[in-house]
């Protein structure tokens, strides 16, 4: 750790190191000097195969978002991600061959899950302005850091051969589970042939829109700052949309394993996409308002084909905190999706606006 920590141009002497363990993915640290607070991260390598790439889009997303803010006489710092340099790069490899990066610590609240519809439509806002901020942001030019990431076709294909190769002999055990995502595999094409197709635009994405990726401004409540970039890719808005509705709008945390307490919450919908709509300020097509709720359902679906695909293959991907976890995550997601499909009609009036 003292290695790494000497390696990043942070302001001031290091006081303080204390780990966070709220992600599945990264290792996150907290970093508080004489002068300054930041987050230390270790990219998961297994996930993120070529971290540079990542840090290459990142650093490029955050400085045109900081262009705007500046050009609005808005303070940066607070805005976007700040990332520190290791020499002159963003990123530093240790001697492990691991790889870290840095950033300033944006101060403001993180929830976790939302008590009101109101905290969430302001969350909506917050997304809807990010995906304007990039609006203008050459999608090309960014990497696919993790190919196919929402790509439910391949969520579906890799799903199938977990089962065939069964490799901790869990399947039968999942039949249920398996049975049900089996009924809806043709689902699996709306989004992605939708946008290959051209029938939604390809824009930049964040496409990992839990609440708890906006900082929100304890003074204004509003969104201060959009966080967790790492997946920032060419995409579609239905996946930032459907993700969000996904993780916020439920009745219960991803975590649950009472599936009694899992449904989703219409006027949760409701709020977030009246917030979305407006951060977006009317940059949403007609084909995609459409199909709002269906990118709830797919979401749902394709998260909860994750945790079961990672639970099939022996827990490799998603950190987990006991035996079985990932099973009970995607036991939550199915839940969910078919409340969804229960409220299909409510949501689809909802969309309607
Ligand atoms: C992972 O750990 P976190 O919150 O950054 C995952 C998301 C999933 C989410 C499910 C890179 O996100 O795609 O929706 O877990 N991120 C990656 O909780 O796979
Ligand atoms: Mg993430």
């Amino acid at each position: 750790m003292k290695q790494v920590l000497a390696a990043f141009q942070f302001e001031g002497k290091v006081t303080d190191l204390r780990e966070c363990t709220a992600g599945h993915i990264n290792g996150t640290y907290r970093v508080t000097t004489d002068k300054a607070r930041y987050i230390l991260q270790k990219i998961n390598k297994n996930v993120f195969q070529k971290p540079w790439e990542v840090m290459e889009n990142v650093v490029g997303v955050t400085n045109h978002i900081r262009k705007k803010l500046e050009e609005e006489g808005k303070d940066p710092l607070c805005g976007t991600l700040s990332f520190v340099k290791a020499g002159d790069a963003y990123y530093f490899c240790d001697e492990r061959g691991d790889y870290w990066r840095a950033y300033r610590f944006v101060d403001g609240d993180c929830f976790q899950s939302c008590d009101s519809p109101d905290l969430f439509l302001r969350v909506g806002r917050a997304f809807g302005v990010f995906q304007r901020q990039l609006a203008d942001y050459d999608a090309a030019s960014l990497h696919e850091v993790i190919p196919d990431f929402h790509n439910t076709e391949k969520r579906y294909e890799a799903l199938e051969n977990a089962v065939l190769d069964d490799v901790c002999g869990r399947a039968s055990a999942c039949r249920r589970e398996i049975d049900f995502l089996r009924a809806r595999k043709d689902d699996c094409s709306l989004l992605v042939r939708g946008l290959k197709e051209g029938k939604y635009p390809l824009r930049v994405t964040h496409n990992d829109t839990k609440l708890n990726n906006v900082i929100m401004d304890p003074k204004t409540g509003e969104g201060l700052c959009v966080i967790d970039l790492d997946t920032v890719m060419p995409g579609s808005l239905l996946y930032d949309f459907g993700d969000a509705i996904r993780y916020g709008a439920s009745s219960a945390g991803e975590g649950e394993s009472d599936l009694s307490k899992v449904c989703i919450l219409p006027e949760f919908f409701a709020a977030f996409t009246k917030g979305f709509s407006d951060g977006l300020g009317g940059g949403i097509t007609d084909a995609e308002r459409a199909a709002l709720p269906q990118s709830a359902r797919i979401l749902t679906l394709e998260t909860g084909m994750r945790f079961l695909t990672d639970y099939l293959s022996g827990d490799t991907y998603f950190r987990i905190h006991h035996e079985g976890h990932n099973l009970e995550r995607a036991k939550n997601q199915l839940r969910l999706v078919e409340s969804i499909e229960e409220q299909m009609p409510v949501l689809e009036e909802i969309a309607k606006g």
